[in-house]
């Protein structure tokens, strides 16, 4: 039986990042796999970019992410949610661990927030999120995702918004699917 302290022992494994991985292709669709159109071969399939350009080149998801925030906050305020690459809808078993996982680069050292959310009436609200730093080197990580209510209108967002330069994202291979107990 699945139980809060199993969750947040599994919580505390560490984001594994291994250097040069990011050619490893997913031969077929996983079992359990909750996201489609993810290996980028000829478009960006149900992905979508909020504020920021999204397409597929040379099989990898290719974000353009500018620098700054989505509108004029006072103070030039930037959050990570102003500039997102997502999809959507997702749906969630309560209690239940999921293993997210992607390969990534960008053209600058950056920290990107991945999350699942919701976004309502102006409203980020984040169920999960995990900071993923990234380098010019493709890495593969893996992300244990744990969510605590079942729910039907989730999205599962990189936020991207920086104060820094604008960048180039890379995104391939993502996945998502329910982890397995053994
Ligand atoms: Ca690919």
């Amino acid at each position: 039986m699945k139980s809060m302290r199993h969750l947040v022992a599994a919580l505390s494994v560490a984001v594994l990042a291994v250097a040069g991985s990011g050619s490893a292709a997913l031969a077929d669709t996983a079992p359990g796999e909750m996201l489609g159109d993810s290996t980028f071969t000829n478009d960006t399939g149900q992905w979508w970019g909020n504020d920021v350009d999204i397409r597929a080149t040379n099989g990898e998801l290719e974000a353009n992410v500018p620098s700054g925030g989505f509108g004029d906050l006072p103070g030039g305020i930037v959050n990570p949610w102003d500039h997102s690459i997502g999809y959507s809808p997702l749906s969630f078993t309560g209690q239940q661990l999921y293993t997210l996982s992607f390969d990534a680069r960008a053209t600058r050292d950056v920290t990107l927030d991945v999350s699942v959310y919701t976004y309502n009436t102006g409203q980020y609200i984040p169920y999960w999120d995990r900071p993923v730093a990234l380098t010019t080197t493709t890495q593969h990580f893996e992300v244990p995702v744990a969510m605590y209510y079942t729910a039907s209108d989730r999205s599962l967002g990189f936020q991207v918004g920086t104060y820094g330069p604008a960048y180039n994202l890379y995104l391939d291979n993502i996945s998502l699917v329910p982890t397995q107990s053994g």
